[in-house]
C-alpha cells in the first residue's frame, strides 16, 4: 500500500516524520514529569526536613558564620541560570570562600543525592543547604550586614522576573540560537559526553519551546511586553533605564559602591555572558561602564577556590 502511494521517498519522509512526532511527545512527557519533581518539595519544606543543622545556620552571628565559611561553602549552579548568577555575585562581591559545582542540567547528578530539584544550592561545611536564590541571597546579606530598602527591592524584583525573561527569549530567538546556549557544555569536565549531546538535542528544542510559549506569553501577560515586539530592543531599553536610576555622577546603583540591586542585576546578566548578548549590551547600552566596574570589583573581592 505504501509503496504504491508512497514510493520509497514517501515512506523515508513518514518515518522521518514519525520518529520525530515521538521524540517531541517523549521530550514533552520528561519536561512536565521534571516540572513536577521540581515542585515535589519546596525551599521552605526542604530546609525545614533538615532539623537542627539548619536552625544552627540561621542563628549563627555574624563572626561565626564568617569563621564557619573561611572554611569554604559548595556552590551548586548551572553556569547560565540567572538565579545562580545572583548568588555569584553576592558570594564574590562578600568574598565568600567557595568552590563552583557545575551541575549536569540534563541529568543533575550532582544534586541528586541532596533530594532538591533546582540549582542555585549552597552547602556549608557542616552539611546544611540552602537553596533557592532568595533564600540564599537573604542570607547572605543578613550575616554580611547589608540592608535592602524599598527601591532596592524594586529593582531586585524587576532583575528576577522580567529581566532574566527578556535575556531567555533573546538567547531563545531561534533554533539554532537555543541550542548554541548550550555550548558552554563544552569546556565543563564532569559531565558525560552523551549527556552534553542530549542537551544540545533536546534541552535546547524544549528551551525554544519554552521561550516562544511560556517565557513570551508571562512578560506579555504580566508585564506589558506587546505582541511581536522585539525583546532585544525591549531588553536594550530597560537597561538605559536602569542605568538612568543612578544618582548623578555615581557608579552603581548603591552610589560609590553596589548595593543588593546591583548585584542582584549583574548576576543576571551572568546568564548571557558564554553569548555575544553580553558584549553587546555592553556596546549598545548605556550600562557598558557599569557592567565593567562590577566585573573589576567583582573579581577584585572574589575568594572562589575552584
Ligand atoms: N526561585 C528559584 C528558581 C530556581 C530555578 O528555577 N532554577 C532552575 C535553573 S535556572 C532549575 O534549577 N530548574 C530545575 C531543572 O532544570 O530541572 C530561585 O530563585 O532559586
Amino acid at each position: 500500500w505504501c509503496d504504491s502511494i508512497m514510493g520509497p521517498w514517501g515512506r523515508r519522509l513518514l518515518k522521518v516524520g514519525c520518529a520525530a512526532a515521538l521524540g517531541g511527545a517523549g521530550a514533552s512527557y520528561m519536561y512536565r514529569q521534571r516540572l513536577k519533581d521540581n515542585k515535589a518539595i519546596t525551599p521552605a519544606d526542604f530546609h525545614e526536613q533538615q532539623g537542627p543543622i539548619f536552625q544552627k545556620l540561621l542563628a549563627l552571628s555574624c563572626k561565626e558564620f564568617t569563621h564557619q565559611a573561611a572554611q569554604g561553602l559548595i556552590f551548586y549552579r548551572f553556569a547560565t541560570c540567572p538565579y545562580c548568577g545572583t548568588v555569584k555575585a553576592f558570594l564574590d562581591y562578600f568574598s565568600v570562600p567557595h568552590t563552583i559545582v557545575e551541575v549536569d542540567p540534563m541529568m543533575k547528578t550532582q544534586i541528586k543525592p541532596h533530594g532538591f530539584g533546582k540549582v542555585p544550592q549552597l552547602k556549608f561545611p557542616d552539611g546544611a543547604i540552602v537553596v533557592d536564590s532568595d533564600e540564599i541571597t537573604q542570607l547572605l546579606a543578613s550575616k554580611m550586614g547589608a540592608k535592602s530598602n524599598a527601591d532596592m527591592d524594586q529593582w531586585r524584583s524587576w532583575a528576577r522576573l522580567q529581566l532574566s525573561r527578556y535575556i531567555v527569549l533573546v538567547l531563545n530567538q531561534t533554533l539554532g540560537d537555543s541550542v548554541g546556549a548550550y555550548s558552554y557544555i563544552d569546556d565543563v569536565q564532569d559531565v558525560p559526553s552523551w549527556s552534553k549531546m542530549m542537551l544540545k538535542a533536546v534541552g535546547g528544542p524544549v528551551m525554544y519551546m519554552v521561550a516562544h510559549y511560556k517565557t513570551r506569553k508571562t512578560l506579555q501577560q504580566e508585564y506589558g511586553f506587546p505582541p511581536d515586539a522585539d525583546a532585544r530592543a525591549e531588553l536594550f531599553k530597560q537597561m538605559d533605564v536602569w542605568i538612568a536610576s543612578f544618582k548623578k555622577g555615581q557608579s552603581f546603583h548603591g552610589g560609590s559602591q553596589p548595593d543588593l540591586a546591583d548585584l542582584d542585576v549583574y548576576g543576571v546578566l551572568l546568564s548571557a555572558r558564554f553569548v555575544p548578548l553580553f558584549e553587546d549590551i555592553k556596546s549598545s547600552t548605556q550600562a557598558g561602564d557599569w557592567l565593567t566596574q562590577m566585573e573589576t570589583t567583582l573579581a577584585k573581592n572574589t575568594k572562589q577556590m575552584a
